[in-house]
């Protein structure tokens, strides 16, 4: 708030003038306090790190996990069943392995679709430095191994499925405290 005692301002001789200058002042102040206090509350909401602890498990875009956790895909062309995950729930390792069960629009199992998975770091913008390794099971089940979840934070699983040239895409996405 320069403008309210600027030292390189001549000084108002009009008594007047003064009253305006204090009024707009006035005014400003008291349209900043509203953002002031907005600012204030929203800070005094719980942070998202607790003493260096990443603490995600409330960020609205993240699912807990659950066994059987199913997302349909964004155009509706299949759905992924996370089955099972090891460990469970997902932990900082280099060695996550999750069973996915894949199946079509009309519910069947996906047997014979290019597969790919890609875990990656939404906030951080990066992927594993090391790919995932998948393995056909029966009935549409996947086991996919060498999930590096290496940090800590908030991961998505993107499981794009391309059936008849047509590629679509489900992401899971999971909080990995630490
Ligand atoms: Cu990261």
């Amino acid at each position: 708030m320069t403008f309210m005692a600027d030292p390189a301002r001549p000084s108002y001789t009009d008594s007047r003038m003064k009253l305006v200058h204090f009024a707009v002042s006035a005014f400003l102040v008291s349209a900043l306090v509203p953002a002031l206090s907005a600012c204030t509350s929203d800070s005094s909401s719980p942070p998202p790190n607790d003493g260096g602890l990443v603490t995600c498990q409330n960020d609205p875009r993240v699912v807990a996990y659950q066994p059987n956790l199913t997302l349909e895909s964004t155009r509706k062309s299949f759905k992924a069943t996370l089955v099972s995950a090891d460990p469970a729930p997902p932990a900082v390792t280099s060695a996550n392995t999750w069973i996915l069960k894949l199946t079509d629009a009309s519910g069947a199992p996906i047997t014979g679709s290019d597969i790919l998975i890609e875990p990656y770091m939404p906030d951080h913008g990066h992927s594993p430095s090391t790919n995932v390794a998948i393995a056909k099971k029966d009935n549409g089940t996947y086991e996919v191994t060498k999930l590096n979840f290496f940090m800590p934070g908030v991961w998505t699983v993107t499981v794009k499925v391309t059936q008849s040239g047509a590629e679509d895409a489900a992401v899971f996405a999971v909080c990995l405290p630490g």
